[in-house]
């Protein structure tokens, strides 16, 4: 079983990203969990210092497989338990750091094969996030395995690659892709790097 945590900040298509993720591994027979943290915040502006004491998660109602469970821990355990899936995918609310969830995985005792955070750019709030929440956006994106620039369909070449090129600046050690999970774009890529 692995499990796979979708960092990213709010809007930048982790949930459209699971459902595509999710439909490619049932395609394929594979058995899938999603985990779905709803944050029911909009309009968060100030709310990004709170995300940063994030230490557990509290699932909503509409969990997709686990409605009993009231954390996390306890709903991954429930998942093995009772589904015993091939992949787990969670998707933190936006505000979350990404790497405080996979401690909560690693401690959950569900001894996963692996565990990898993928962390997801809007390209179209790049400029905006860069410069009101810099310093969370690198905490969000730092424990990422690899990270995906999405939306692409929305930014030309060349503002892509500047992104990109930022990202890589800042990241270097870490594998990049620019997707749209609108267009489809690059999609088969990410379903193999995450295998
Ligand atoms: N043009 C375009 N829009 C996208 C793409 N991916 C996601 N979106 C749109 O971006 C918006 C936010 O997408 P979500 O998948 O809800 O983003 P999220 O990260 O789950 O958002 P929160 O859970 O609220 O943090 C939606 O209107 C999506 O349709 C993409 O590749 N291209
Ligand atoms: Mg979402």
């Amino acid at each position: 079983m692995y499990v796979y945590i979708l960092g990213g900040f709010l809007g930048s298509g982790k949930t459209s990203l699971l459902m595509r993720l999710a439909s490619m591994y049932i395609e394929r027979k594979l058995r899938v969990a999603l985990l779905v943290n709803e944050s029911g915040e909009v309009g968060v502006d100030g709310a990004t210092l709170k995300a940063e004491g994030y230490d557990a998660i509290e699932l909503p109602n509409g969990c997709i497989c686990c409605s009993l469970s009231g954390t996390l821990q306890n709903a991954l355990r429930n998942i093995k338990s009772d589904i015993d899936p091939d992949i787990i995918i969670i998707e933190p609310t936006g505000l979350a750091l990404p790497h405080k969830v996979k401690e909560l995985v690693r401690i959950s005792m569900i001894d996963p094969d692996g565990c990898f955070i993928i962390g997801i750019v809007d390209v179209q709030r790049f400029d905006d996030l860069i410069k009101k929440k810099g310093e969370f956006f690198k905490r969000q994106m730092h424990g990422s395995d690899f990270i995906l620039v999405n939306k692409s369909d929305l930014a030309n070449p060349q503002r892509l690659d500047e992104i990109k090129s930022w990202m890589s600046s800042e990241f270097p050690e870490k594998p990049l892709l620019s997707i749209s999970v609108k267009t489809g774009e690059n999609l088969d890529k990410v379903y193999e790097m995450m295998k």
